[in-house]
């Protein structure tokens, strides 16, 4: 039986892939056989994120771009195409974090946080989806929401709009482009030790509230996303669509 989890001859483009959950996805897929085709905003995280990939024999490459800026985005799949490069696989994860109370937020903060966590899952998942379309090709776009995408915290309310607005714009690209074989899920990851969360494990009391939050009683790591990641990038989820599965020590799962 060939390996259904197999992603050898495919590319995946991962947005803010030079660190955290993206890089950790970056590395699981080329585990399992894929191209990577990073991405990021700062050189020296780029320089840094290629050298630890191809230095495990991985075909790696970067670019640096802004996922909520469309004529960057189109540059990109532009030169891409130039150079006879397809993009099987793309994984939404780019996300910036901003915590203050909503009676304080400044639009320009509030906006900030859609372009980067929302809009930009629409415009890289437009650029990829009408090329796999016009290429016959199909293809797995992966949209990373939040325990965000189902309930709210205070002090994060555009990035929960904006991870709520992850789930059903998942689920919509799975209504329009799923006749074209292009399977659009979605993960959810619940508090996973990541830079943007670091001052949450740090704070004593928020640390116990996560650990009392969900029957695993701890936090995540990055590397125990990487299963679900491959998963749905692989011909393993050829039959799933609009799904999110979220990764959260059982969080959602209980009271
Ligand atoms: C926060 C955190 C969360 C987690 C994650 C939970 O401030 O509450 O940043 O947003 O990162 O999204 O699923």
């Amino acid at each position: 039986m060939n390996n259904l989890f197999t992603l050898s001859g495919k590319t995946a483009l991962i947005t803010g892939s030079t660190r955290g959950l993206g890089f950790a996805y970056a590395a699981g897929l080329a585990e399992a056989g894929a191209r990577i085709i990073l991405n990021g905003t700062r050189q020296a995280h780029m320089d840094k994120a290629l050298s630890q990939l191809q230095a495990k024999g991985v075909e790696a490459r970067g670019f640096l771009f802004d996922v909520a800026q469309e004529e960057q985005i189109e540059q990109v799949f532009n030169q891409l195409d130039a150079e006879g490069v397809h993009v099987d696989i793309v994984i939404n994860n780019a996300g910036i974090q901003f915590r203050k109370p909503m009676l304080e937020l400044a639009l320009s903060d509030w906006q900030r946080v859609i372009d980067t966590n929302l809009t930009s899952a629409f415009l890289v998942g437009r650029a990829a989806a009408r090329r796999m379309v016009a290429r016959h090709r199909g293809g797995k776009i992966i949209n990373i929401g939040s325990l965000t995408s189902e309930a709210a915290r205070a002090t994060v309310a555009p990035y929960t709009a904006a991870k709520g607005g992850i789930k059903l714009l998942t689920k919509s690209m799975a209504a329009e482009w799923a006749q074209y074989n292009i399977q659009t899920n979605g993960i959810g990851p619940g508090y996973i030790l990541t830079d943007m969360n670091e001052a949450l494990v740090n704070d004593q009391a928020f640390n116990a509230w996560v650990c009392s939050s969900n029957p695993s009683g701890r936090w995540g790591r990055p590397e125990e996303l990487i299963g679900t990641a491959i998963y749905l990038a692989s011909d393993a989820s050829a039959y799933v669509n609009g799904q999110m599965i979220y990764v959260d020590g059982g969080w959602l799962a209980t009271l």
